[in-house]
């Protein structure tokens, strides 16, 4: 069974090479994918450097310029559905998640989940040097989801998941429209409305020590209408989609 960590990387210098390292040093054989943007601070390079010592398990998609963190993932699912990977994990660069939860993540979807969610607000809010006024709008911001859309998910917007491979085969991919907050809440929504079993794991979440933050008021705003959208659309559209890849090349 194959495992693939993808990570969507923007200006992440910082953070890249000692995130790599970590995760191939994990003892279940993971594989890893980073999805670089064009990145201005030279975080492909990085990337490709360390991929001369690990060639047959970190590879790399690079991107012309910042497309976002929606179409990135969707990219590397269609990448990593293609090379037959059993189990997909979504990652961020900067150790907000720890590593070493990956393995709590993929045991979940070995022993039955169709999705596993690193949730931060299962046992009251589990994180860790954000702003009150983050933390406030993201913790009110999952409450709106789960009274708008009626999906019983602790954490809508986390970025941290496993999927087994046929959950995400069972999407059309090219039919997720949201990029930033709201591709995390789209994705969860639409693996709930067919009926998958999504399982939610507690985690601490840290904030970023190193490299700048890319949250901005669009992808708040986005995902703000973005969700009522979706259960809008959900009155109208029946969600039973079937995926046929196309092909993408990583090096
Ligand atoms: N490829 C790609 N990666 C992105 C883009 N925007 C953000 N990322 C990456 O997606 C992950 C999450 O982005 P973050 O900037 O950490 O977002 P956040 O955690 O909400 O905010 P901060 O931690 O405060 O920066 C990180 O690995 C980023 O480098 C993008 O446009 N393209
Ligand atoms: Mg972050």
């Amino acid at each position: 069974m194959k495992s693939l960590i993808i990570i969507p990387t923007y200006n992440e210098k910082d953070n890249i090479e000692r995130m790599v390292r970590k995760v191939l040093s994990i003892d279940r054989g993971y594989h890893m994918l980073i999805v670089d943007d064009g990145s201005p601070d030279g975080t492909a390079a990085i990337v490709k450097r360390l991929k001369a010592e690990n060639d047959d398990r970190l590879f790399i998609i690079e991107r012309e310029g910042k497309l976002g963190l929606g179409t990135a993932y969707i990219t590397a699912f269609k990448w990593a559905l293609e090379n037959h990977y059993d189990f997909i994990f979504e990652m961020d660069a900067d150790f907000s998640h720890n590593p070493d939860d990956l393995v709590r993540l993929h045991d979940a979807c070995l022993n039955g989940a169709d999705l596993a969610i690193g949730s931060r607000y299962i046992k009251g809010i589990n994180v860790v040097n954000w702003p009150i006024g983050r933390i406030l709008i993201s913790y009110l911001a999952s409450k709106y989801v789960r009274v708008v859309t009626g999906m019983r998910v602790m954490d809508p917007t986390a970025g941290f998941k496993c999927y087994k491979s046929n959950t995400l085969r069972a999407i059309n991919l090219d039919k997720i429209k949201m990029a930033g907050y709201g591709f995390q809440i789209e994705m969860k929504f639409t693996v709930w409305k067919l009926g998958f079993k999504i399982v939610e794991l507690p985690i601490v979440f840290t904030d970023r020590k190193l490299g700048v933050s890319k949250m901005s008021g669009g992808i708040f705003n986005e995902a703000l209408w973005g969700v009522a959208g979706l259960k809008l659309k959900s009155w109208f559209v029946p969600f039973k989609t079937i995926h046929r890849p196309k092909e993408i090349s990583a090096n």
